[in-house]
């Protein structure tokens, strides 16, 4: 039988296991890409390891996210990365050159490559067709080292993609509808396949939107085939010759299959504070807005920008005066091309701020909404306080409903203002120009790779004991993400290279004293535990996540289940991921509970249970982990880098 894309570039980059959904399989990973906030750990971890240099065909370093250099600790990290970059033979992308997967779609990605990202958004290259997936920064440490990355056989769920899309719908509504039908737990432990008569119509940039914002779907990643759009798309690129096709065989089969028509989608939003809170545009027109921000590595793109440009120029409208308005070009190429289109200057007179070509408001690093305001942004996440205001509202939504708001003052459907159709063209060629991308040095021995006093690393932990004694120390609900964990901003991502100070504010928007309890009780009661619902851990890739509760003593996470990254960077730093047996438990234990945790028969498998008596209630629970035999050992190790150090030591022998 034929195979379909995904299963096509699994099976020639399989290393271990078989490719049967669910069971975990090791792949050789070809590119990796790292940007600033995870990339500084990424690298630190690949210095521990001991490896003179990458093992991968290619590997990027991208500076996006912390830029805003309000003290030293952003520059340090820069001259840090510069150099661990130039000495290991990884491509260095400076601050300033733009948004990590914006750029990789640009430059770097090719059709039916590997590509491991420690970001959550690493799929957008999906977009130009590579299996592209997001990790902690230790799992792309271990890549860049030639250790292959292991992951569950994911299901292949076949997006049938009908029709044509309407004037003002675009990718972004495809995405968003997909959000409303599945939810934020839809995609997990699937990737998404783009297929049907639809796909032919979508350019590359606008399959980097949808792919892109698939991780919100708590998806392994999603894909595109390489068609005559991606190749007119490299070609633009002046990357022609890396192009090759890769489809579906005809007799491919899937797990599953989801179709969208597009002739009757309509521009959706999603409102605070889920990605998959969706409803059309229409249903909630007339909202007073405060801010309108387009970019983040969604919505940023040429394509984006000049429609929203042309929105402006037919109109002659301008930016409401009620409203902020700012831009955040995707890359530097994106702002040399729309400068030469005219378009920039079309924004600025419209009343648009532009802001520097990165990440910047997407994760909070400036631009916050004012209080309990309302925000409209392209972006993809909207998560509680993710914005740098606690009490502000974000809605998510196209380039092209963002714009129609910005212009009104209220939340608009594009359709309403009478415009004429709008199609951008992409150019035969963009404005290619890599002078702010360093290739590694030709003499890595010559390179002193700088770490200046704000780095401070600590990757280590003992290994598990027989009995783990621990303190309840928070019990929270369903979904709570990254963001909740391990917060980000203008205040805290700066510390990202920087673990003790970091941990300060581990669930700081949830509880401001649980750093400080947690250390108490790792000092007192030997450590302490999280208890958790359904999808602990969605959003970002970051293993602060993991790290910051492992240097503040946190043994293990009980929850009903894990999102896959964030279960992944746990084992990776040798905290248990437990779920309960029976999630009805998870009402019988309580914040400040000191229970006791058996782990003398730990084993791999989903039949193994342990115990976990909760000290002075008399009541036990079951809990199971479902790990196999490696994380097994890696979490009786203390955690990977210790188990990687050993193996590659007794390989020496
Ligand atoms: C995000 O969008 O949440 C981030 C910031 O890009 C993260 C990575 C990080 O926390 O550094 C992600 O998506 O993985
Ligand atoms: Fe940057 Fe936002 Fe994209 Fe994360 S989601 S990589 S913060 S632009």
């Amino acid at each position: 039988m034929g195979l379909n894309i995904v299963q096509k570039i699994i099976k020639s980059h399989l290393l271990e296991g078989e490719m049967v959904p669910g069971k975990p399989i090791g792949i050789r990973i070809d590119h990796t890409l790292t940007q600033d906030a995870t990339g500084t750990m990424a690298y630190l971890h690949f210095e521990a390891i001991g490896l003179p240099k990458v093992q991968t065909e290619l590997s990027v370093s991208y500076v996006d996210h912390n830029i805003l250099q309000t003290g030293p600790e952003n520059a340090n990290d820069h001259l840090f990365l510069e150099t661990v970059a130039a000495k290991y033979g990884v491509y260095f992308s400076k601050a300033g050159n733009g948004i990590c997967h914006q750029l990789n779609v640009e430059r770097f990605a090719i059709p039916g490559k590997t590509l491991l990202g420690s970001d959550s958004h690493t799929p957008t290259s999906g977009g130009i067709g590579a299996l592209a997936i997001g990790a902690g920064g230790m799992d792309v440490a271990l890549a860049m080292a030639g250790e292959p990355f292991y992951l569950n056989m994911p299901k292949v769920v076949l997006v049938k993609l009908m029709g044509k899309l309407r004037p003002f719908v675009s990718a972004k509504d495809i995405i968003l509808e997909l959000l409303r039908r599945l939810s934020v737990k839809g995609g997990v432990g699937k990737v998404f396949e783009y297929g049907g008569p639809g796909v032919k119509e979508l350019t590359v940039p606008e399959r980097a939107t949808i792919t892109n914002m698939g991780a919100e779907l708590g998806a392994t990643t999603s894909i595109f085939p390489s068609d005559e759009q991606t190749y007119l798309f490299m070609k633009s690129q002046t990357r022609e010759s890396q192009w090759r096709p890769l489809q579906a065989d005809p007799d491919a089969s899937y797990d599953e299959v989801v179709e969208i028509n597009l002739d009757d989608l309509e521009p959706m939003i999603a409102m605070p504070h889920s990605p998959d809170n969706v409803k059309k545009v229409s249903e909630i027109a007339g909202t007073p807005v405060n801010q309108v921000a387009i970019g983040s590595c969604t919505n940023s793109s040429y394509r984006d920008l000049m429609t929203v440009a042309k929105m402006f120029e037919y109109s002659g409208h301008k930016v409401h005066p009620l409203i902020e308005a700012a831009i955040s070009p995707g890359s530097k190429q994106v702002l040399h091309m729309i400068t030469r289109e005219g378009a920039y200057n079309t924004l600025l007179e419209a009343g648009f701020r532009f802001l520097e070509n990165a990440c910047g408001p997407c994760i909070g690093m400036g631009f916050a909404p004012p209080s309990a305001g309302v925000s409209v942004r392209t972006f993809n996440r909207n998560f509680y306080g993710r914005s740098g205001t606690k009490d502000a509202g974000v809605y998510l939504a196209s380039p092209e409903t963002a714009a129609a708001s910005a212009m009104a003052g209220v939340i608009t459907d594009p359709r309403d203002l009478g415009l004429e159709p709008i199609r951008i063209v992409l150019p035969e060629h963009f404005v290619i120009d890599d002078s702010m991308i360093y290739a590694p040095a030709a003499v890595p021995e010559e390179v002193d790779v700088i770490k200046p006093p704000t780095i401070n690393y600590v990757g280590y932990k003992e290994p598990l004991t027989e009995k783990v004694q621990a303190e309840v120390l928070l019990k929270v609900g369903d979904n709570i993400t990254t963001d909740h964990i391990m917060p980000a901003g203008a205040k805290i991502l700066p510390l990202r290279s920087n673990i003790p100070e970091i941990s300060k504010y581990v669930y700081y928007v949830v509880d401001e004293t649980f750093a400080e309890r947690a250390l108490k009780a790792k000092e007192t009661k030997g450590g302490g535990i999280i208890v958790g619902g359904e999808n602990y851990g969605q959003g970002s890739s970051r293993e602060h996540a993991a790290l910051a509760p492992m240097y503040l003593g946190i043994k293990a996470v009980v929850v009903k289940s894990f999102s896959r990254i964030h279960h992944a960077n746990l084992v990776n730093f040798g905290i248990l991921p437990l779920l309960f047996v029976n999630p009805e438990d998870y009402e019988k234990i309580e914040q400040g509970d000191d229970i006791e945790l058996d782990t003398s028969n730990f084993a791999a498998g989903d039949d193994n249970v342990l115990m976990l008596r909760v000290k002075g209630k008399d009541i036990e629970i079951p809990v199971k982990h479902g790990l196999d035999e490696r994380q097994v050992e890696i979490i009786k190790a203390g955690g990977i880098l210790r188990y990687v150090k050993q193996k590659f030591e007794a390989q020496n022998k």
